[in-house]
């Protein structure tokens, strides 16, 4: 097939998710015609089977806002038109599913080709920014004008019903993650770097956007620090670091936590730590958890959203409720004074993670795909 994936580039879960998907389809003989403003951060493998289409956004004095969704509806059209595109499918529903909207009709009018276009809602497109009343009609008629809905977790779903006029069936396809890629043998030079008698590594990833509660992740560190020698590694960047940082200053751990800022070899950096801390206000899914539990790794996050559908409770990670830091905290300390529970737990997240093993998933896209395609997947 001939697939149009939309996306944001950067290093948020949606883009992630929707580059690797992208490549794994390749992977397996489809076309995949990525269509974003820049290169996306995971697009890093050459691939025959892979084009890049970046959006131009001409700007001019009269623009105080650079009109980024009619660039991309008008880079859609051409791509559909011009490679021949057997459907659109974006990920994120702002301003992507509207965009996509606008280019189909387009289309239609132009060659009289209905192309489907598969919507595929990923976190806040939803539960925050899309709820917006300056968003939400347009966020509601172009999710309802999608051929298809995905939402990458049941919570999500139930979220999208219940704050939206929704009136077409929701398909949840859960998140994936390339367990061969993220179960990668630790670099003992590199945990000796980063903690160098042998302390214990806890690890956090995100944007660092307030929804992911970074301050909790030092104050759940600064308490295990209490009781037992170990480093932080803090992965990312974001409006939230400057305060987080100041924070581990003021809590007197800041030469035990590292901020490395944005990292592309997140397997390394996972394969040499001990425990993932998400203590998110919200997550629909949590990828990075995910990615972690891949990579043999207890997770300590909040029980919100969809990450009870990922994290098992005292078996491949700990859950509490938000803001309650001082239960993550006894639960991280715990688990990392019993080597023995980790070791058993570590191995129960791989095993776990592996039912979401890319192979397991990417399947049922296909599946979803083939439901409107004008060709027939063998
Ligand atoms: O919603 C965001 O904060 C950004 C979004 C993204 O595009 O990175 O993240 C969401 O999508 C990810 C991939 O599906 C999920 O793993 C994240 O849980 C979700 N974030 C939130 O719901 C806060």
């Amino acid at each position: 097939m001939r697939i149009g994936i939309v996306c944001y580039p950067t290093f948020g879960g949606s883009g992630v998710l929707a580059t690797e998907l992208g490549k794994a389809l390749a992977d397996k003989g489809h076309e995949v015609h990525f269509i974003t403003y820049q290169q996306p951060v995971r697009l890093n493998v050459f691939n025959a089977n892979i084009f890049y289409h970046e959006v131009r956004v001409p700007t001019y004095p009269l623009f105080d806002y650079p009109p980024y969704e009619v660039a991309l509806a008008s880079t859609m059209v051409d791509v559909i038109i011009n490679h021949d595109l057997d459907l659109l499918h974006v990920h994120y529903a702002i301003p992507h599913a509207s965009a996509a909207y606008m280019a189909k009709q387009i289309v239609k009018k132009k060659n009289g080709r209905d192309v489907p276009v598969i919507t595929t809602l990923h976190g806040t497109d939803i539960t925050l920014v899309g709820r917006d009343k300056t968003y939400e009609p347009v966020v509601t008629f172009s999710i309802n004008e999608s051929d298809a809905i995905t939402a990458v977790s049941d919570n999500l779903k139930e979220e999208t019903y219940k704050h939206f006029a929704i009136t077409k069936e929701i398909d949840v396809i859960h998140n994936f993650v390339d367990v061969t890629r993220f179960s990668k043998k630790p670099i003992d030079a590199f945990r000796r770097v980063i903690a160098p008698n042998g302390e214990k590594i806890l690890l956090h990833a995100s944007n660092f956007r307030e929804v992911k509660r970074v301050d909790d992740v030092i104050k759940v560190f600064a308490q295990v620090r209490k009781k037992i020698t170990a480093k932080l590694m803090m992965v990312g960047d974001g409006p939230e670091r400057h305060m987080a940082e100041e924070l581990a200053r003021k809590l007197g751990v800041d030469e035990d936590v590292r901020f490395v800022g944005k990292q592309e070899q997140m397997e390394e950096i996972l394969a040499v730590s001990d425990l993932f801390l998400l203590p998110s206000e919200y997550e629909s899914f949590g990828l990075a958890a995910l990615e972690a539990m891949a990579a043999g790794e207890v997770v300590i996050s909040t029980n919100v959203g969809g990450l009870p559908e990922i994290v098992q409770h005292n078996i491949t990670g700990f859950m509490a409720n938000v803001g309650d830091v001082d239960t993550m905290s006894n639960y991280a300390i715990g688990i990392l004074q019993d080597e023995q529970k980790l070791q058993a737990m570590k191995e129960a997240a791989f095993l776990h993670a592996s039912n979401f093993d890319i192979t397991n998933i990417i399947p049922l896209y296909e599946k979803l795909y083939s439901r409107f395609c004008r060709l027939t997947i063998a």
